[in-house]
């Protein structure tokens, strides 16, 4: 009986010391570290991700993400990957959904914006920019 009251208690202070150990503000579904995103995107193996791999990667998501398979995804079907300031600024034609082509220059806009040495790819160093973050949630 003692024992396994001291087990309980142990376990218990593990399991809290894992749970207050996550960072302040993580959330519940991190995205992938750019490491992890690089090795899924990066099919020409060179390290990082070009426009050309960033557009198969987010292509793909986006059929994914297309539930209802009528070529448009909406804010709801986009799970959270913007905002709904990025929203808004990806959809110019304000109709509240974002068609394939307005999805890939959204993924395009971001990758610009990431690639801080301006050689048209990104690598992990410029996928922790902001717009790098864009990036990686619109390919997973
Ligand atoms: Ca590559
Ligand atoms: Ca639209
Ligand atoms: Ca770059």
């Amino acid at each position: 009986m003692f024992k396994t009251t001291l087990f309980a208690g142990v376990l218990l202070a593990v399991v809290t010391l894992v749970v207050t150990s996550r960072p302040v503000g993580a959330q519940a579904d991190p995205p992938p570290s750019p490491e992890a995103a690089i090795a899924a995107c990066d099919t020409d193996k060179d390290g990082t991700i070009d426009e050309n791999e960033a557009k198969v990667a987010a292509g793909t998501v986006f059929d994914k993400l297309d539930a209802d398979k009528d070529g448009t995804v909406d804010e709801k079907e986009l799970q959270g990957r913007l905002t709904h300031t990025q929203f808004r600024e990806a959809d110019p034609d304000n109709d509240k959904t974002l068609t394939k082509n307005e999805y890939l220059v959204a993924v395009r806009k971001a990758l610009r914006a990431a690639d801080r040495d301006n050689d048209n790819s990104v690598d992990a160093n410029e996928l922790q920019t902001p717009a790098g973050r864009v990036m990686i949630l619109l390919m997973q």
